[in-house]
């Protein structure tokens, strides 16, 4: 069962309540400095309250590399110990209102459960996501040479039915999105033949397309490589938007940070997908080398700024037909993940709000003048402002904590934990 201990509003509004009055002069010096450049800083305050990020059910795990896992302590067993970390990451800074579920490895038989004790902490349901790339104890075939890309029809058929399980499951959670993220691909030149190997997956996806219920999205991610390492079916953001136009109005494109070359200009497929009308949604993380699933924006927080740019100027030119889904996809191997989801939530606020500081007008009148260094001082203007007063404000007006870690910290959360979820013998290399 799931432990008790929960961080009490009382606790976070006295803890608040000391850091107020420090925040109140920050938040009106600020003030004073955004009018003086034409910015109401209610408006921006307004639009991070209205932010909100997805959580990863498998990243408040401690994660691992396929070398070796270090387990943390406290951690969640089951899914219900994870919707409870979940909930006291949003409780303390109201910006991640959801968790995007991944089954089986979140599979429960109770799936009314899970939603009770959702609606109990007031946590929604986002996305769920499938999971072929690896084998169940008792699955019947085997996933090692692919899913719904695999040369055995019978394979594919499983894959297929999985993904449809995990439509009903989230049906019953809320949910209004699947991602299908495949590791298919080939580790050896000739293995597979290209052209084939997508057709497959195609037809495979035009099955579970067809399960989609009409208010449902199904979200197709890209990779480039890993696990297969020579070539992968669902490789670049191009093969996505191909297979997503193929399947129809209800598919779309999912770009996950961390699943492309180094200084691959990402922003700038966040706006083709934009313009194209296929952006589906992102998984953030940040990476130095390849899908390292770091702390989001701790590597390049100028690149995470760039892609919420593309993002408000799409808004602003009603350019979005759907809202993009926001989902954070990180893997924490040395930190307490409650710790970096929280800081990776903020993360993400803080670009927002920056993005939503740029000077359009200015900006725009820089690239007709082809002035260069007038543009990027645009935008360099937004991204060095720190917003971080509006940042607090917003979390203090929705009873959320002012210094999220401090307060985590002072309560002895994971201590807590720690008594009431007994470590698992298991230890395992890998991801979970
Ligand atoms: C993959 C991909 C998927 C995620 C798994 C755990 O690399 O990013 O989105 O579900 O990892
Ligand atoms: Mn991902
Ligand atoms: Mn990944």
């Amino acid at each position: 069962m799931t432990g008790t201990y929960r961080i009490s509003p009382t606790d976070i509004a006295e803890q608040n309540a000391k850091a107020l009055p420090a925040l109140q002069e920050d938040y009106d010096a600020l003030a004073r400095r955004l009018a003086r450049s034409g910015n109401d800083i209610e408006t921006i305050t307004k639009a991070v309250t209205g932010f909100g990020v997805a959580l990863p059910s498998w990243g408040v795990g401690t994660g691992g590399t396929r070398f070796a896992r270090f387990p943390g302590v406290g951690e969640p067993r089951n899914v219900f110990d994870k919707l409870e970390d979940c909930a006291t990451i949003q409780k303390l800074t109201c910006a991640t209102p959801t968790v995007s579920l991944h089954f089986p490895w979140d599979k429960n038989k109770d799936v009314h459960a899970m939603k009770q004790l959702g609606d109990e902490l007031g946590l929604g349901f986002d996305a769920v996501n499938s999971n072929t790339f690896q084998d169940q104890a008792n699955q019947k075939l085997s996933y090692k040479f692919g899913s719904l890309s695999h040369t055995d029809a019978a394979v594919r058929a499983q894959a297929v039915e999985h993904n449809v399980e995990c439509i009903e499951l989230g049906k019953a959670l809320g949910s209004k999105a699947l991602t299908v993220w495949i590791a298919d691909g080939s580790n050896f030149a000739g293995q597979q033949h290209f052209a084939r190997a997508l057709d497959r997956y195609l037809e495979s996806m035009r099955a579970i397309y067809a399960k989609l219920p009409a208010d449902w999205l199904v979200f197709i991610e890209h990779k480039l490589y890993e696990p297969a390492f020579y070539s992968t079916v669902i490789a670049d953001w191009g093969t996505n938007y191909w297979a997503a136009t193929q399947l129809g109005p209800q598919a779309r494109c999912l770009v996950d940070l961390g699943h492309h070359a180094p200084n691959t200009n990402i922003e700038m497929i966040v706006s083709r997908l934009i313009q194209f009308g296929k952006l589906g949604g992102f998984h953030f993380n940040d990476s130095k080398y390849g899908d390292d699933d770091l702390e989001s924006g701790s590597v390049n927080p100028f690149q995470l700024f760039l892609v919420f740019n593309e993002l408000v100027d799409a808004a602003d030119r009603k350019a979005l037909d759907v809202a993009p889904a926001y989902m954070l996809d990180q893997s924490h191997n040395v930190t307490d993940p409650v710790e970096s989801l929280m800081a990776s939530a903020i993360e993400l606020q803080r670009r927002y709000a920056q993005a939503c500081l740029v000077d359009r007008a200015r900006l725009e009148q820089a690239q007709v003048e082809n002035d260069a260094l007038m543009a990027l001082d645009t935008l360099k203007a937004a991204f060095n402002t720190d917003v971080a007063p509006i940042l607090g404000m917003a979390r203090h007006r929705a009873n959320g904590a002012i210094d999220p870690l401090g307060v985590y910290r002072w309560s002895g959360y994971r201590r807590h934990k720690q008594n009431e979820r007994p470590a698992a013998a298991k230890q395992s290399a890998g991801i979970v």
